[in-house]
């Protein structure tokens, strides 16, 4: 595979440092061993998340000069406009502060307690979202997503045929809305096919039923359209995405991904109905319709980074970054989920740790060693993110996958920092049997991965 060199050259710096080894297990302690817990400037390689944490582009610095703060109406908020209107084509749209507060003002809108929402798979804050207002979240993704050697190059296509029966069981009546994460954050960054979500929006819309995109990484997914999909090859990434957009009814979208800011959200959709009721919402919850909960100057700088986000030389790199730390660990003898996704690599930590069952969570063990060897953070995507009480069952339901992410933030890290990754996972390699689980000494009951602590066994 060829790695493109970066496209951009470096104009500030933010200096890192490596703390000692005795100093991390103090930090580590103190932490009760949750890597959301460290400070960050004890971290050398911050890879637990690429939300919020890129670096913003020359033109972005300059457009937050270009920031209008009035209240009501500001230029900030008409730049947006434009962007939100020619990349996305939906005819409403309003600012929020982050992706959870746009999925907080569309559940709220919508969802009645005892409803079903379906997805491929919902990333935690859209599960939590539906679950506050009393509904149940449910993963339709294709089976093919669970197996971590699989080279489906789209496994984050929803499973049709789950879909349909899930819609003829329980009733479209009972299902406010239908989504598609797009990529797949919780199963490996994976992109949905053009025609599966097309196939989606047609199923949906067959049984009158409102189809909303989780857009986060669209830009990512809509690359990966362009680098797999037959007919696509050819295409410009803004057609692809313009195509995908038309499919659905909505989107709600953290634009502290692919528009390249440390802070915003976006909630857009046709309805005319539905955007009455979301801007009233919007108000009590985030702030007036034309600003959201954001500076006048967020505004303007997700205005200039969904253009960036939608580069093609960028997106070339950006891509190629993510392979080739995936690669790189791979032949390294670690299994990550493949093919590598977009925005991060999955380390399979059940393959590195077989000897940690899920209910002593292994990838926190590998979260917590990865931090001892090379003060590197990465997140647990696992049965700490994603195990949950069945409340009709009292059952305990663990995911089926135990990972490791290392996401990378955009424009952030060069080669090297990557090259440094893969040699600390190569030492916990060598000592993987000697590592242990652990376990919980607190847990909240929703998004509990943020919080909670725990204890070697
Ligand atoms: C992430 F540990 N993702 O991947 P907000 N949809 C999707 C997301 O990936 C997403 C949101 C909605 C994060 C941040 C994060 O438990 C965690 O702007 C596909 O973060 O509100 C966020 O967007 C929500 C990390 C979120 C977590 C929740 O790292």
């Amino acid at each position: 595979m060829y790695y493109p060199p970066e496209p951009f050259r470096i104009k500030v710096t933010e200096p890192i440092r490596l703390i000692a080894g005795e100093e991390r297990e103090a930090r580590l302690v103190e932490a009760g061993y949750n890597v959301f817990q460290l400070r960050a400037e004890d971290i050398f390689i911050d890879l637990l998340t690429d939300s919020g944490t890129g670096a913003m582009s020359q033109e972005q610095w300059a457009s937050l000069m270009r920031g209008d703060e009035s209240y009501a109406g500001a230029r900030s908020f008409q730049r947006l406009k434009a962007a939100v209107e020619d990349v996305f084509g939906f005819k409403y749209f309003v600012p929020a502060h982050q992706g959870r507060a746009a999925e907080n003002i569309l559940t709220a809108v919508l969802v009645k307690a005892g409803q079903y929402v379906p997805s491929n798979m919902h990333f935690d804050t859209t599960d939590a979202n539906i679950r506050a207002r009393g509904g149940r979240p449910v993963n339709l993704v294709i089976d093919e997503a669970f197996d971590p050697a699989n080279l489906h190059p789209f496994k984050g296509n929803m499973d049709l045929g789950k879909l349909r029966a899930f819609i003829g069981k329980i009733g479209a009546a009972n299902i406010p809305f239908g989504m598609m994460t797009v990529t797949n954050n919780a199963a490996g960054g994976q992109p949905v096919s053009m025609a599966n979500l097309k196939a989606v929006a047609g199923l949906y819309h067959e049984y009158g039923i409102p189809f909303f995109i989780d857009a986060a990484r669209y830009a990512e997914n809509c690359y990966f359209i362009k680098l797999r999909e037959k007919d696509y090859e050819c295409k410009p990434v803004r057609e692809i995405a313009r195509e995908m957009f038309s499919y659905a009814d909505g989107m709600c979208m953290s634009a502290k991904k692919d528009a390249i800011v440390n802070m915003g959200g976006l909630l857009c959709m046709n309805d005319e109905e539905i955007f009455e009721n979301v801007k009233n919402e919007l108000i009590l919850r985030e702030g007036f319709p034309t600003y959201g909960g954001l500076a006048g100057r967020d505004l303007d700088a997700m205005a200039t980074g969904l253009y960036e986000g939608l580069d093609e030389s960028y997106l070339a790199y950006r891509l190629a970054q993510t392979a080739y730390l995936g690669a790189c660990i791979n032949e390294a003898g670690i299994p990550t989920i493949q093919p590598i996704g977009g925005h991060a690599v999955y380390i399979d930590a059940h393959a590195v740790f077989p000897h940690i069952p899920n209910y002593e969570f292994p990838g926190v063990s590998l979260a917590v060693e990865m931090y001892r060897e090379g003060a590197i953070r990465g997140s647990e995507i696992g049965s700490v993110m994603f195990g949950c009480l069945d409340p009709d069952t009292g059952i305990w339901h663990y995911p089926k996958l135990e990972l490791l992410r290392l996401a990378i933030p955009r424009r952030t890290y060069t080669q090297s920092h990557m090259d440094y990754v893969v040699d600390s996972l190569a030492k916990i390699k060598d000592r993987a049997d000697t590592i242990r689980g652990y376990k919980f000494t607190y847990a909240p009951e929703l998004l509990r991965h943020f919080t909670a602590r725990f204890e070697p066994l």
